[in-house]
């Protein structure tokens, strides 16, 4: 990871106490349900709640009602176990299907993931080993992507024997396109283009970077965790966003996670391969008779949460989500109208639902703004204030929260 570590590498001592959980200890008689449960409403006192207007900063939301029916009907679900669970198979494979059309690639294969981490994971491995197919495992497996690009691949490369290479971003915090493509080489293992980034919603020029790579035989991940359930809906609106899907010649995979604006709960991502080769070489032999080989990370997996995201694929149809989708940008407009009237500079034009703002100490506010109980949160790479429109906001409560902004600013109007 490029995180440097905050202290000593190998602390010898007893760690300090503040390390150590301050909770409660595991009782040796159990305790009443009632006590449990009151316990619990204390631990959970200072939680928010996604549709109580203080949360600015999530690309995650309360799922659909009947994503959550779903879900807890269903949380025992062992995607892990299809002899005990054969529902789950099917609904992985018309999850599957469905992610599939929403972008653009009907027949594409796919595996239903705890989320986009896992996902890009999972891409990324199956790139690693169709490299070292081609090119042996003796040479460096070199991944580019932009530094627009999600931090889980920070993790993945902390992972996985890859060599990542980050590409400066233009000034729309889109990868530099002129910067990347003379990097792309026969012999790249893979190029990763994100299609709304989880930092400023900037989405990278898929086609041009596509383009390019295929003419060269590498393929290209997109990483769409953010962006899925938004980019194809805003394009059915007429938005001029570039396409994202599997249609782009040269597109080999992507990720999507249905549990930011799709309306599932978490944990539910899904990553989708164009080219069956692929998540066949992330096959994993099960040890057990009748059971299925793996092709995720996690073995036993969320089935709770995939018939959920099921369920509300099925309920919102893509009628719904472009509904949901041209509320969003609505509201986008409103904060940004909102913003600029109250004397902040936006920076750049937002292309999705993440807003970001120029601020001399962005932090500051932030804090402001936390101690009254709002969440807002700041890019720290890009040194923007950002925040982030989801459906469980509404006029009012945007009304509310540029005023606060405002006046944690030094009292402007
Ligand atoms: N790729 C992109 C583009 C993402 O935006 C994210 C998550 C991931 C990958 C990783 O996905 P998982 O978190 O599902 O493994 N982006 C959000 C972010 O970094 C995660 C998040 C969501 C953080 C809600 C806080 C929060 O309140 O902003």
């Amino acid at each position: 990871m490029t995180t440097p570590p905050t202290s000593s590498p190998c602390p010898t001592g007893p760690r300090p106490a503040e390390a150590r959980t301050s909770g409660a200890a595991l009782p040796e008689q159990g305790l009443p349900a009632d006590r449990v449960l009151a316990d619990l409403a204390e631990l959970c006192a200072d939680d928010h709640d996604y549709d109580d207007g203080t949360v600015f900063n999530s690309i995650c939301s309360t799922p659909l009602p009947i994503a959550e029916r779903v879900f807890a009907a269903h949380q025992h679900a062992n995607l892990g176990d299809n002899r005990i669970f054969p529902s789950l198979a099917r609904a992985e494979a018309e999850v599957t299907a469905m992610l599939a059309e929403l972008m653009d690639g009907p027949g594409a294969s796919g595996v239903a993931t705890s989320g986009g981490t896992e996902a890009n994971l999972l891409a990324v491995l199956a790139a690693l080993r169709r490299h070292q197919r081609c090119f042996g495992t003796g040479g460096p497996a070199r991944i580019l992507l932009g530094d627009s690009a999600h931090f889980s691949f920070d993790k993945i490369a902390a992972l996985l024997p890859v060599e990542v290479v980050r590409v400066p971003s233009d000034e729309r915090l889109r990868v530099d396109t002129a910067r990347l493509l003379p990097l792309i080489t026969p012999d790249t293992a893979l190029v990763v283009a994100t299609a709304g980034s989880s930092e400023s919603g900037a989405v990278d020029d898929v086609p041009a970077i596509a383009g390019h790579a295929a003419a060269l035989g590498v393929p290209v991940h997109v990483d769409a965790a953010t962006g899925g359930f938004l980019v194809p809906l805003a394009r059915d609106l007429g938005e001029p966003l570039p396409a994202i899907g599997l249609s782009v010649p040269g597109v080999t995979s992507v990720t999507l996670d249905p549990h930011k604006y799709g309306g599932a709960p978490i944990p539910a991502g899904h990553v989708l391969f164009r080219d069956e080769e692929d998540p066949a070489a992330l096959r994993t032999a099960s040890h057990y008779r009748g059971t299925f080989d793996h092709h995720a990370l996690l073995g036993t997996r969320p089935g709770g949460a995939l018939l959920a995201t099921w369920a509300a694929l099925r309920a919102q149809g893509r009628g719904g989500y472009r509904v949901a989708v041209a509320g969003l940008w609505e509201r986008r407009e409103l904060l940004v109208r909102l913003l600029t009237e109250a004397g902040f500079e936006i920076a750049p034009r937002p292309e999705l639902t993440v807003v970001t703002v120029r601020h001399p100490a962005p932090e500051k506010l932030v804090d402001e703004l936390e101690r009254q109980g709002l969440i807002a949160s700041v890019a720290r790479r890009l040194g923007l204030l950002r925040l982030v429109v989801h459906w469980h906001q509404d006029d009012r409560q945007l009304r509310r929260l540029v005023q606060a902004l405002a006046e944690a600013d030094g009292g402007r109007p």
